[in-house]
């Protein structure tokens, strides 16, 4: 293990010997794993993304907090007890870290907390499901997700699907130009919306390969401090069915509603709802795209490393 002097941040041994080598290495959340899949799922689909990462040669480093401490590089076991419903782990975004050490919480982390570890790591690539954004009653609610905001100061390159469904697409994707975070789709110029391959909203750039995805995050990383959004649409074998996925959020947004989800509660509101009403099918659509977009990752990751 390797503490940093100034902040509790373990970075375990195999991430930071790939690191010190050059190697490629792919930083993975765990909000997803704690709060946003159901159980047994949830785990399954976390080996399953380090699985992916391995086999595209890179290396995964799953970030948590555990026990006191920022890990980056969390063990199958460890992700087991963060993930324990009785450890009740908290939602981090970025604002939370220092607060959550300081009182020895455990907290599973976002994409605005984990690019934020993963960026004073040295990894410079992640992959998720889905980039939170801006909520759909935000003129009134102000919920933006911090996502977009710490993109905007964090040089990570995030993969994902898009955004999900449940969000302002259009009102998410003005504010990432406002921010100056690009976007860029994996062989689409259709940005996709995590459950389904198309929002309708099109996209001024588009990569073709892991190579040329790679060039693209270091030419506009030499520019200046912005990270960088990959969107990769899910499969088409594994979207959900259109009416389906209507319907499903249909009900998810009048769930939220009737239980009153505010903040950070109310992700979790809409994808447990998305779980229920589609029975179980937007978990799996969920477990294919967020494993396709470790796999991409890695590939990426790969590349940037100079190593392929
Ligand atoms: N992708 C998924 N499932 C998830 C998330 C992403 O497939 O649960 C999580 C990420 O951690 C993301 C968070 O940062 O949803 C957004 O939460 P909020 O809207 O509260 O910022
Ligand atoms: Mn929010």
């Amino acid at each position: 293990m390797t503490p940093s002097a100034a902040l509790p941040l373990v970075v375990r041994d195999e991430v930071a010997a790939a690191l010190a080598d050059g190697c490629g290495v792919v930083a993975l959340e765990t909000t997803i794993v704690v709060h946003g899949l159901p159980r047994p799922q949830n785990l399954e689909v976390a080996a399953a993304c380090e699985a992916a990462v391995r086999a595209a040669g890179a290396v995964p480093a799953t970030i948590g907090l555990l026990d006191g401490r920022a890990v980056v590089g969390l063990t199958p076991e460890e992700l087991d007890r963060l993930a324990d419903p009785a450890r009740d782990a908290m939602k981090l975004s970025a604002r939370d870290l220092g607060l959550a050490l300081a009182a020895g919480r455990d907290g599973a982390t976002t994409v605005a907390g984990t690019i934020w570890l993963a960026h004073r790591a040295g990894i410079v690539v992640m992959a998720t499901g889905g980039l939170g954004g801006v909520h759909r009653d935000a003129i009134h609610t102000f919920d933006e997700s911090a996502d977009l905001t710490t993109l905007s100061r964090t040089p990570v390159m995030v993969v994902a699907s898009g955004v999900k469904s449940i969000l302002d697409v259009g009102a998410t994707l003005e504010r990432l130009d406002t921010l100056g975070v690009p976007v860029v789709g994996y062989r689409t110029t259709d940005f996709p919306g995590f459950y389904r391959r198309s929002t309708g909203f099109t996209l001024d750039w588009s990569v073709a390969d892991p190579a040329s995805a790679a060039s693209a995050f270091a030419a506009h990383r030499a520019l200046g401090p912005t990270g960088m959004l990959l969107a990769n649409p899910v499969a088409a074998a594994s979207e959900l069915d259109a009416d389906l996925h209507d319907a499903a959020l249909a009900s998810a947004l009048a769930e939220a509603e009737r239980r009153g989800a505010t903040g950070k509660a109310v992700t979790p509101v809409l994808l447990e709802e998305f779980a229920r009403y589609t029975a179980g099918r937007s978990v799996a659509t969920n477990a294919d795209l967020v494993v396709a977009n470790a796999g991409l990752a890695g590939a990426i990751a790969r590349e940037l490393s100079g190593r392929s």
